[in-house]
């Protein structure tokens, strides 16, 4: 009898366009709380060398240690935190695979000004960002946020290194091993390790997360000045491809577009 061969987890790579190309209604009617999109054009992708001078302005960074060495989740029983004044882009670049690092940080004031946010606010139609949200992340090669969603509009602008996204529509959230309030978040999934495997070893996935078989993930390996776009309720699980420097810049919704959130959100 010849063994049945799995079908693959078959994925759509997130469409890519030019924000030269990108009106306020395009990004509206085709992309807005509908799919994820990668604008190019936005953010400067040469920033790579200014890292150092960026995280010595950094005011109070504090670095992740995940207790697995790769999943980092934002909560003492996975991780442990320090704070960072004395941390170089060395430290975290070279940590590699023994011990891998996370810094996350509030955006000082002045990188923000280099970031080309006007005209992310002129295509996506946002009066203003949600400042005291916005994030720097700078991480080793393999950390890992987990699969989860968030309940804002969701921009992360690629400054420097690569990131591999993997998303899910709220469509696709009883296949997603969501928590159930006791053993995690609502808003986080059980599932790990999806973007290592996605496109080479499905199986390997398919094997421990059999539900996934049913889904429609989006992919993307973020490349320097790139920016994504992720709707509010978009599952995503970010994997740090090498050491990468990033910045989040979510918004929220709209009056409207809360009164009706699909009803994974609703809770
Ligand atoms: O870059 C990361 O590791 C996580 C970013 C994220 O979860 C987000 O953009 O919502």
């Amino acid at each position: 009898m010849p063994v049945p061969v799995p079908a693959p987890i078959t994925y759509t790579p997130v469409p890519i366009v030019e924000a030269k190309n990108l009106s306020e209604s395009t990004f509206r009617l085709k992309y807005r709380s509908r799919k994820p999109v990668v604008i190019r054009g936005i953010v400067p992708s040469d920033l790579w060398f200014k890292q150092e001078d960026i995280i010595k302005k950094l005011k109070t960074p504090t670095v992740m240690i995940a207790h697995d060495n790769a999943n980092f989740i934002d909560n003492d029983k996975y991780v442990s935190k320090r704070s960072a004044e004395d941390i170089t882009v060395a430290d975290i670049a070279q940590a590699s695979s023994k011990q891998r690092l996370y810094l996350r940080s509030i955006v000082p004031e002045d990188v923000k000004d280099g970031l080309g946010l006007p005209l992310l606010q002129e295509i996506a139609n946002v009066g203003s960002f949600k400042d005291d949200l916005m994030r720097l992340w700078l991480s080793s090669a393999g950390c890992i946020t987990p699969l989860h969603y968030d309940r804002c509009h969701g921009t992360l602008l690629q400054l420097a290194g690569t990131k591999r996204f993997v998303i899910f529509s709220g469509d696709d959230t009883r296949q997603l091993y969501p928590c159930d309030g006791l053993n995690g978040p609502t808003h986080a999934s059980r599932a790990r390790y999806i973007g290592r495997h996605l496109d080479t070893q499905p199986s390997t996935i398919l094997q421990q997360w059999p539900k996934l078989r049913d889904t429609d993930p989006w992919l993307v390996d973020l490349q320097p000045g790139d920016l994504l776009y992720t709707p509010p309720g978009f599952w995503h699980e970010v994997t740090s491809t090498s050491v990468s420097l990033s910045v989040t810049v979510p918004w929220d919704m709209t009056a409207q577009e809360i009164a009706c959130v699909p009803a994974h959100m609703a809770f």
